[in-house]
């Protein structure tokens, strides 16, 4: 081909390759060092260094955007926007070998070291953090000088072939890169697998023996679930109860090595293995969490049977400063909260909880401890993977979410969501009920009214609830008439306080308003 398009298609070639020699070589170095950090230190991977730095480093609106485009999947999302972004700068790293094999080796192995400045500003982090890394740069710079190697000189010349690169030359280079690439996906795939195992919390919660609460929940009215098809149950099931949180990998705990510290201004600081906790007097409740960041008519809201030790317990045996007003609570991973210290002494069941729904809590929601604060959102109360509680104030300490421009204090709204009929579905015209959930934890709920497009607001029917502190079901019956319908509802908290219509967003402090659907009868 002694054309010029010839020579733009052998151009083009070479641009392809240098590209995916770049990207096989960052893809090797961030491969290994996924796989050395699972057997070595987890929150060392590149990987979830650079992940986690990037959901610590999200604006509110958005950590708001992505939470509610693409829900719990928001995780996935960011990690594929990472990897997007990783595979466009090691392309161009092998372009920059086609002018420099030495420049184009260091770029890589820069690349790679991103992930060890990552690892180590975690909060969490120690050195060693940085080595998987270190030895990923390594990789990267060594698989990309071996790709670039210059041709052995009996092949370079090819008639036609320019001056760089030879035929042969270049598609050796692509099959390795392709090689390369390939074995980096199994061994970063490995690394996870490895991590996943190693990290599995299976056999220390199995082995948990679960004492007997001193203080039993009330046993639940049937009259708690209303048993309208498509209405979420009254307590619901671990494995569907929402999960919010920073963390890119689930911290894996072993009880045996975990304590609790419990400290700041007090006067007998203390700490706690999870025997001792477990040795305290335990109750039972059932208790509602909702997320700051659910949206009206929203998923992020569950209700769970809690077991657990009370926080005023854990505090009085410590001796808490009267001048002390948060309770500055800790997880493993460095992610904090802060609880109004009035919100866990006011004698409301604010626990550290260890089981939830009658099993040890699970991975994804804390164990071995967590906390639970009835009436405040989850991000100023709910610490998952719990390791320290300090008795501080609001002028010298700021959590996680606050430094991020979230409310300081933030008591959960009112608010009633429609489950049945589905928004947007179609029924069938004739006798059918109108359903969902509300809640309004620690002030409880009054009353709940609904109204079909601009008829009068009728008052719905409540199921029962063990306490203030939990969720309750709502149902009216309905006879759906033939044409398009807007349903609305609206609750009344026990203080008498109407749900506001205004909308708010749910950043800084919880939506409001009311939850509207609309469905088509016919
Ligand atoms: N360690 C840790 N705990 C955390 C969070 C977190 O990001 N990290 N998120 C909080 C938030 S915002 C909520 S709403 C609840 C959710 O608890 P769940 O995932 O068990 O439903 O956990 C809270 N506890
Ligand atoms: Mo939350």
């Amino acid at each position: 081909m002694h054309t010029p398009e010839g020579q733009t298609t052998r151009r083009l070639g070479d641009v392809a390759t240098a590209g995916a020699a770049g990207i096989a070589s960052v893809g090797a170095g961030v491969a290994s060092a996924h796989l050395l950090a699972s057997v070595l230190a987890p929150a060392g991977s590149p990987l979830i260094a650079v992940g986690g730095t990037f959901i610590d480093l999200t604006p509110a609106w958005l950590k708001e955007f992505a939470i509610s485009t693409f829900g719990t999947a928001d995780k996935a999302v960011l990690l594929g926007g990472i990897a997007a972004t990783l595979l466009l700068v090691a392309a161009l790293c092998g372009l920059l070998a086609r002018r420099s094999r030495a420049a184009g080796c260091a770029a890589v192995a820069l690349v790679a070291l991103v992930g060890a400045v990552a690892a180590l500003s975690r909060p969490a982090s120690s050195a060693i953090d940085a080595v998987p890394s270190l030895v990923g740069a390594v990789v990267a710079a060594a698989v990309l000088g071996w790709l670039t190697r210059p041709a052995p000189p009996a092949l370079t010349p090819v008639p036609g072939g320019g001056a760089r690169g030879a035929a042969p030359t270049r598609r050796s280079v692509l099959v390795g890169s392709l090689a390369v690439a390939g074995g980096a996906v199994a061994v970063a795939a490995l690394g996870s697998a490895i991590g996943g195992r190693l990290r599995d919390v299976t056999a220390a919660r199995a082995s948990v023996r679960l004492p007997a609460p001193s203080e039993p929940a009330t046993a639940l009215a049937d009259a708690v679930d209303v048993r309208i098809d498509g209405v979420t149950p009254f307590r619901v099931p671990n494995d569907d109860f929402y999960r919010v949180d920073t963390a890119l990998v689930v911290p894996a705990i072993d009880p045996s090595g975990w304590r609790l510290d419990i400290g700041g201004m007090v006067q007998r600081p203390y700490s706690l293995s999870y025997d001792e906790l477990l040795a305290m007097p335990l109750v039972e409740r059932d208790l509602t969490l909702t997320c700051v960041s659910n949206e009206v008519g929203g998923p992020y809201v569950g209700n769970a049977l809690w077991l657990g030790v009370r926080l005023s317990d854990l505090l009085a045996r410590a001796g808490v400063d009267r001048a002390a007003d948060q309770l500055f609570s800790r997880s493993t991973d460095g992610w904090t909260a802060s609880t109004p210290m009035g919100a866990v002494t006011d004698g409301r069941d604010a626990l550290v909880a260890v089981a939830m729904n009658g099993e040890p809590l699970p991975a994804e929601h804390g164990f071995p401890a967590r906390m639970i604060v009835p009436g405040l959102y989850g991000f100023v109360s709910a610490t998952k993977w719990l390791v320290s509680l300090e008795a501080t104030t609001y002028a010298q300490r700021e959590a996680y979410w606050t430094e991020r421009g979230w409310a300081t204090d933030a008591p959960v709204r009112t608010m009633a969501r429609i489950e049945v009929p589905r928004p947007l579905s179609t029924v069938a015209p004739g006798a059918i009920a109108i359903a969902g959930v509300c809640w309004a934890q620690h002030r409880g709920i009054e009353r709940v009214e609904v109204q079909v497009d601009d008829e009068p607001w009728v008052a719905a029917r409540l199921g029962a609830a063990p306490s203030i502190d939990t969720w309750r079901q709502w149902w009216i019956p309905w006879y759906a008439t033939s044409g398009r319908h807007v349903l609305r509802v609206r609750a009344t908290d026990a203080t008498g306080e109407v749900q506001p219509q205004a909308r708010l967003t749910p950043f800084p402090s919880g939506a409001q308003g009311w939850h509207e659907v609309v469905v088509n009868v016919g």
